[in-house]
């Protein structure tokens, strides 16, 4: 017998972490008596005297929004990092190491309007949003090593409220989750003088079996090492390092690619898609940082139904994430979508 990548369990590399993930496709026919859990109500009214990030509302902090029209950005009431901590005292025990940190978390709402989400935005709105986060970047990269943009969605991703939004943390130290591919892409670029995510790009537009949606400056594709089933990663065709270097007509194009990527997640099972979303680029701080290339990843915990989630647990907890969907199965799902929004397809 041949080996075949769709039927025969194996291992994928992911260059950009340097991690492994194991794939089982042969999986995919198992029975599933898991749980179902309600999709989150769609029916929202455009402002909700309730909700805290609507135009005009209290907040739980005491603050007042203001009428805002466009998207407006405030220090999280809540916020994870301060700017300002004592400093730290004690000996640093060999097992029992701890480091001061500094930082600052805003929340961004993309819309006055309760509910929208950002695919049934309009493109002129999501490039606001766009402008927003590059705006962001320069502002508290200016102060901060890392600036973390990304958006929570849905209930089922601990997401507390509907209201289209994204977080902002930024702080003076590279995260967990970011130091590796800060690694993985300098030593790409010392061995092969080129980014390592343009050279995956390439063979992704070589290939086009994993590529979702793509236009003259981004491409949208399921990654070869997936972790999550309708994971995504976003591209820039040409060397970007951060979100603020994107001219006008990659900021109208990355808007474009958005709404249509992500109507495409909402059709796939006619629900609002959960997902966290973020974004990676070079660190703010003035090391040198060519080997970067700007990037967005998309994980959406759904396997199945609007209501049947992929568990990262057992094995995936104790030793390796795991998947039984293949990337390109996934990719060619998502490509066999409708490319108008199933709300709007509903209203006609
Ligand atoms: P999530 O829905 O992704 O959890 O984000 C909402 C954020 O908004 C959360 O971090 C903040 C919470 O701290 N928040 C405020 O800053 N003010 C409020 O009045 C409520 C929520
Ligand atoms: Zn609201």
């Amino acid at each position: 017998m041949n080996f075949d990548p769709n039927l025969h369990p194996h291992r994928r590399y992911d260059p950009l972490s340097g991690e492994w993930v194991l794939v089982s496709p042969h999986r995919t026919r198992r029975p599933w008596q898991g749980r179902h859990e309600d999709g989150a109500s769609t029916d929202r009214p455009a402002h909700d005297p309730k909700c805290y990030l609507c135009p005009g509302n209290p907040r739980a902090g005491g603050a007042v929004n203001p009428s805002y029209t466009e998207p407006f950005v405030f220090t999280n009431d809540f916020a994870a990092l301060l700017p300002e901590v004592p400093p730290m005292v004690g000996a640093t025990d060999q097992l029992l190491r701890s480091e001061p940190v500094r930082g600052e978390c805003r929340v961004i709402c993309f819309s006055p309007r309760h509910d929208l989400t950002l695919p049934e935005m309009a493109e002129a709105d999501l490039r606001r949003v766009v402008n927003v986060w590059a705006e962001q970047i320069n502002q508290l990269g200016a102060r901060y090593r890392w600036v973390q943009i990304f958006e929570n969605k849905g209930e089922i991703m601990g997401c507390s409220n509907p209201h289209p939004h994204g977080q902002i943390w930024a702080g003076n130290f590279l995260p967990r989750l970011v130091a590796p591919e800060e690694h993985t892409q300098k030593s790409y670029l010392e061995k092969h003088q080129r980014p390592l995510l343009l050279d995956y790009l390439e063979t992704e537009l070589q290939s086009k079996e994993r590529i979702i949606e793509s236009n003259p400056h981004w491409v949208m594709v399921v990654p070869y090492w997936a972790v999550w089933p309708f994971e995504l990663l976003l591209l820039p065709r040409r060397h970007v390092r951060r979100l603020p270097e994107l001219t006008d007509d990659e900021r109208r194009s990355l808007a474009d690619i958005l709404k249509r990527s992500l109507t495409r997640y909402d059709n796939l099972f006619a629900t609002s898609f959960p997902y966290s979303m973020g974004w990676h680029g070079a660190p703010t701080d003035d090391g040198h940082y060519e080997h970067w290339q700007l990037h967005a990843h998309f994980y959406p915990p759904l396997l199945r139904s609007a209501s049947v989630k992929k568990f990262m647990v057992g094995y995936e907890m104790l030793a390796e994430p795991q998947r039984d969907l293949t990337p390109e199965q996934a990719a060619q799902r998502l490509r066999e979508t409708a490319s108008v929004h199933f709300k709007q397809r509903l209203a006609r």
